[in-house]
């Protein structure tokens, strides 16, 4: 590795003679600004000292031809629902402005897509201290600087290694449609190169997690702590309601033997009621229909003694004003109730976020995702509840009663995310 000291008057010039000289390749090492020449402080002029690096190149390659101006990046999609609430401190508008400087550093090709601190790291060392700053600030915001600029070389070195056929655990999540403002956050989080591990190594599934843990909420099922649990399912149709609610209830009663009832509100269709009838005798449970929130106080007081009450509901839709309300009627009957909005991983995540919205009227407590099996694109999963309230409290997986349900988990969630076929 060659490395290089340049200096100038403007940092701009020193970037120049960086890109002239070592090439795009380059990295920076270092920025330093101070005053020279001048007596006691007086007649001096400010410089610009760079420090860049670049690899050594085997004999027959020729040197690096300077960066061509890169086109200007489309702005990165923003995930709905979320969007103002990533930390972005205003950085990546500064990355876009030194990506569209054609003398823009060299080391923003290495960067993009990486921590934004990184990529804007010739900046801080730079800052004109104010009165107001201690020593230990600029301390700090030195070795932020610092962390940073090892930050991006690890990438840059990983990135070959990505470049050489790996597929890494940011092209899987590319892959899932996770949202690039998402991205971008899970690369400043990491510790660096970790986004660029490969995907099928253990150490990136704990990185997902750990990240997933840190920005969205989790509830892993149903908690029967807290006594008694009434739990309705709500949703649009054909989501999977019915089939998650007697999945829910064969594995409290099949396997950890619980006392728990079933109500239906769904006397829309003969056959729903059926639906779950022929469930409900399978597992074991009794089954009341209720047609009137009144009814349902009446069934929900005849099970108080259980331990776990699952109450089924009709399919709304969300462009349905007149269904949302009775929905929300019904449930205005039993404030008891804990609410579980159901909703297929297979929508269109513009429509999920719609319904989403519709449903929060509802005041759902948590969110179930069901048919994860029958999408390649599960980063909608992260793209609506990033940094939300709302919790994921199940994910299921197929057809099957009573197995393919788990109950939501960041290890749950990350094992699905890095499942993509790429
Ligand atoms: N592949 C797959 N199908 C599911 C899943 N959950 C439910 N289904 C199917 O989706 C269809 C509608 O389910 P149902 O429970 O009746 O939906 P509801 O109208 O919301 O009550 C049925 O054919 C279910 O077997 C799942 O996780 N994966
Ligand atoms: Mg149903």
């Amino acid at each position: 590795m060659q490395i290089k000291v340049y200096k100038a008057a403007t940092m701009k010039e020193a970037m120049q003679q960086v890109k002239a000289e070592l090439g795009a390749d380059a990295v920076i090492l270092h920025t330093k600004k101070y005053r020279e020449g001048g007596f006691l402080g007086y007649g001096s002029s400010e410089v610009v000292e760079v420090t860049a690096a670049i690899e050594d190149q085997p004999e027959n390659v020729k040197p690096p031809k300077p960066a061509k101006p890169r086109a200007v990046e489309k702005p990165a999609p923003q995930p709905r629902n979320v969007l103002n609430q990533y930390k972005t401190n205003g950085t990546p508008a500064m990355v876009q402005q030194l990506q569209q400087q054609p003398n823009a550093a060299p080391s923003i090709d290495v960067m993009a897509g990486m921590p934004q601190n990184a990529a804007t790291m010739p900046a801080a060392p730079l800052a004109a201290p104010t009165a107001a700053r201690t020593a230990d600030q600029q301390k700090i915001d030195q070795l932020e600087g610092e962390l940073a600029q090892m930050k991006a070389m690890l990438a840059q070195v990983m990135n070959k290694e990505a470049a050489a056929g790996k597929v890494t655990l940011q092209d899987v999540l590319q892959k899932q449609e996770v949202a690039s403002p998402i991205l971008k956050e899970l690369a400043v989080q990491a510790t660096a190169g970790e986004p660029l591990l490969d995907y099928q190594d253990p150490q990136a599934k704990g990185v997902l997690s750990k990240f997933l843990a840190a920005n969205m909420h989790f509830s892993a099922g149903i908690d029967l702590q807290q006594k008694p649990r009434t739990v309705a399912l709500i949703g649009a149709t054909g989501v999977g309601k019915t089939t998650t609610l007697a999945k829910i209830a064969a594995r409290f009663v099949l396997e950890q033997n619980v006392n728990a009832a079933m109500i239906t509100a769904d006397t829309y269709r003969i056959s729903a009621v059926e639906q779950l009838k022929t469930y409900a005798d399978i597992i074991g449970v009794p089954l009341t229909i209720v047609y009137t929130p009144e009814e349902l106080k009446v069934a929900l007081h005849k099970y108080a003694d259980k331990d776990l009450v699952l109450v089924d509901t009709a399919g709304r839709s969300q462009h349905n004003s007149y269904q949302m309300q009775e929905l929300q009627d019904f449930l205005q009957a039993a404030p008891q109730l804990e609410k579980h909005l159901v909703l297929s991983a297979t929508t269109k995540e513009q429509d999920a976020a719609q319904i989403l919205q519709k449903f929060s009227a509802c005041e759902p407590d948590h969110i179930i995702f069901t048919k994860t099996d029958e999408t390649s694109s599960l980063g909608m999963i992260l793209n609506l509840l990033y940094q939300q309230d709302v919790s994921l409290s199940f994910l299921t997986n197929g057809q099957s009663v009573p197995d393919d349900i788990v109950p939501a988990t960041p290890d749950a969630l990350a094992e699905l995310l890095l499942r993509a076929q790429i």
